[in-house]
């Protein structure tokens, strides 16, 4: 089966021309057959001379009713321009004709009706001089009189041909069905119908609406039920669980996680220019019409901030439409389905430089050097194919993030040189990072993961051993003549930092604010050994070359351990050894 939807200016024949062919009514409205117009969209279908099915969506041509007819067109590859030969071409012509070059449909066939009325020679001319300025170009034209049957066989064997140069749809594209219809049968419940241009449809599967997911419960194709349906075709489709409110003309069935729901989109406009838009006004993408927001950035890219979330794709062709005028500017190119927000000064004009680059062709290399960081799964409901599973890292980004987080190891080990070695969820939201399996791929060697933390190998940061190496010399020089407290502050050694000391075993604190080094004490006894037992605090101080400060501590410290004995007149002497 193959779509293609009717396009042309009202009265010019077309439901006639598609009753015509397949002797089915498009007009389905009692009001439709009483005004002789039609409001809303036509279905129907025949077999042509080739065994091929084509089913027609018959669209109205009155301008009152042009959103209808761009939901018709919407999602369909190929149109029947239909032209009267006694009318000659009018605005409906032009205007549909520009709806069609806007939307990307590239196969077009031109039917010049009501040819017992007039010569269609001349209407035939004029609508080929304007299609070939549109992207459609030269096309068949067939002039046809539904009242006599001229033509219709030459039509039959030209949509053949129009048919059979279709592009072979991607049966394995994601499904985006864009709802026509939506109604209820009576023991069935709620039933969409829809064109699927492209993938394939099971009864049983799962599709996302509105971004939460639904069961299909079954399907027909042209009236008849069927288990699958492939692109392109007309299908209903049978939900479960869906109530007939919460689905409409404009909303979308989608395979899940294939489509990006969004109210925001960058785009580039093809035609008017930018400045000229208005700053309201209709977004048209498959049967959908929302109401837009326009910010120009650029001479023709904007900002569109959409009434309600759209299931949408890098590249999708749309239309922005401004009701109050009936001219259809040109189309819309979807450049990015999840743009930066822009707060800071001067975000707009660089974000419109960059858009300038940016032709809505979908490409991995490209979103990771916008976005710099990216899940593959966000990627796909983008429309874009992802070169790998989960968080794609764009390369030059990740070089300066593994710089960053060696930095951030190391600052964290100066603010905690207790426990230098940081949580990798510190880390991580230092970094400014979603996800902990980011932080496990940035460190590398000689930075490890041990226990849930980023180890650095050595325990004390480099800051803090540069200050220890210091006190050290000073200690190795005077061993008794502990660092005073405005030394230990310009080093930038506080209660914290020497506590880690004494815990990597390279200073002893014999008091508070009072270190030496670890060999200190059995220097210490050995020099006061030597002197006459017992000695005095005076005497001590003398041996240690050593000030009361430093003295008083240590003696306690030595006697605390058990290796002086402290006398009832307060001197001292060297514990005997056990
Ligand atoms: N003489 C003659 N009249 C025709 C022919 N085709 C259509 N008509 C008449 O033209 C009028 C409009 O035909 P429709 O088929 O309703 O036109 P339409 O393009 O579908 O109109 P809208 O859907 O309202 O845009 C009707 O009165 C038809 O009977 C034809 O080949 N010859
Ligand atoms: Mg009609």
């Amino acid at each position: 089966m193959w779509v293609v939807a009717t396009a042309g200016h009202v009265d010019h024949g077309k439901s006639t021309l598609v009753r015509s062919l397949t002797g089915m009514e498009p007009d389905r409205w009692a009001e439709e057959r009483r005004r002789g117009m039609t409001i809303d969209l036509g279905f129907a279908w025949t077999t042509l001379p080739s065994g091929a099915t084509v089913a027609f969506v018959d669209v109205p041509g009155h301008e009152r009713f042009v959103p209808n007819m761009l939901a018709g067109v919407g999602p369909v590859p190929a149109a029947i321009l239909v032209v009267a030969a006694d009318e000659g071409w009018k605005p409906q012509s032009a205007e549909h004709l520009a709806a069609l070059d806007a939307l990307g449909v590239r196969h077009a066939l031109l039917v010049v009706s009501r040819a017992d009325l007039a010569d269609p020679a001349p209407a035939r001319a004029q609508a080929l001089e304007h299609l070939a300025k549109t992207t459609i170009g030269g096309v068949e034209s067939v002039a046809v009189s539904a009242v006599t049957g001229a033509g219709l066989d030459e039509l039959r064997a030209a949509l053949d041909r129009l048919g059979s140069a279709l592009p072979t749809p991607d049966l394995d594209a994601p499904v985006r069905l864009w709802v026509d219809r939506a109604f209820t049968i009576r023991g069935s419940g709620t039933v969409v119908t829809g064109t699927l241009g492209a993938g394939r449809l099971s009864a049983e599967s799962d599709l996302e609406l509105h971004a939460s997911s639904v069961r299909v419960r079954a399907l027909q194709a042209l009236g008849s039920p069927v288990s699958t349906v492939d692109a392109v075709a007309r299908v209903a489709v049978n939900l479960r669980g869906v109530e007939r409110s919460a689905v409409a003309r404009g909303d979308a069935l989608v395979t899940p996680g294939r489509y990006t729901f969004t109210d925001l989109i960058d785009v580039r406009i093809h035609g008017d220019p930018v400045a000229g838009l208005p700053s309201s006004a209709v977004f048209h993408i498959g049967s959908a019409a929302v109401a837009a927001h326009v910010r120009p950035l650029g001479t023709d890219t904007a900002r569109l901030r959409l009434a309600r979330a759209l299931p949408l794709h890098v590249g999708d062709r749309a239309l922005l439409r401004d009701p109050g005028l009936h001219h259809v500017p040109g189309g819309v190119t979807v450049l990015d389905v999840s743009p930066p927000p822009l707060r800071r000064r001067g975000a707009a004009a660089a974000r419109a430089v960059e858009l300038s680059t940016m032709d809505g062709h979908p490409s991995s290399a490209d979103e990771l050097r916008r976005r710099k960081l990216v899940h593959a799964d966000d990627l796909t409901r983008m429309g874009v194919p992802a070169p790998a599973p989960g968080w794609l890292l764009d390369p030059a980004h990740e070089e300066s993030l593994r710089a960053r987080l060696a930095a951030e190891v190391g600052a964290y080990a100066e603010q905690h040189p207790v426990d230098p070695d940081p949580p990798v969820d510190a880390i991580r939201s230092r970094l400014g990072l979603p996800d902990r399996a980011l932080v496990e791929r940035l460190v590398a060697a000689p930075l490890t993961i041990r226990d849930g933390r980023i180890s650095s190998g050595s325990r004390l940061p480099e800051k803090l051993r540069r200050a220890l190496d210091a006190v050290r010399a000073d200690l190795d020089a005077h061993p008794f003549a502990a660092p005073e407290a405005d030394r230990l502050a310009a080093l930038g050694l506080g209660p914290k930092e020497l506590g880690a000391a004494a815990k990597a075993g390279l200073l002893l604190r014999i008091a508070d604010g009072i270190v030496l080094l670890p060999s200190a004490p059995a220097t210490a006894l050995e020099r006061l050994a030597r002197l006459e037992q017992p000695f005095t605090l005076s005497s001590a101080r003398q041996a240690l070359g050593t000030t009361r400060r430093v003295a008083v501590p240590l003696l306690e410290f030595l006697h605390r351990r058990g290796a002086t004995r402290r006398l009832p007149d307060g001197r001292h002497m060297v514990a005997a050894p056990s």
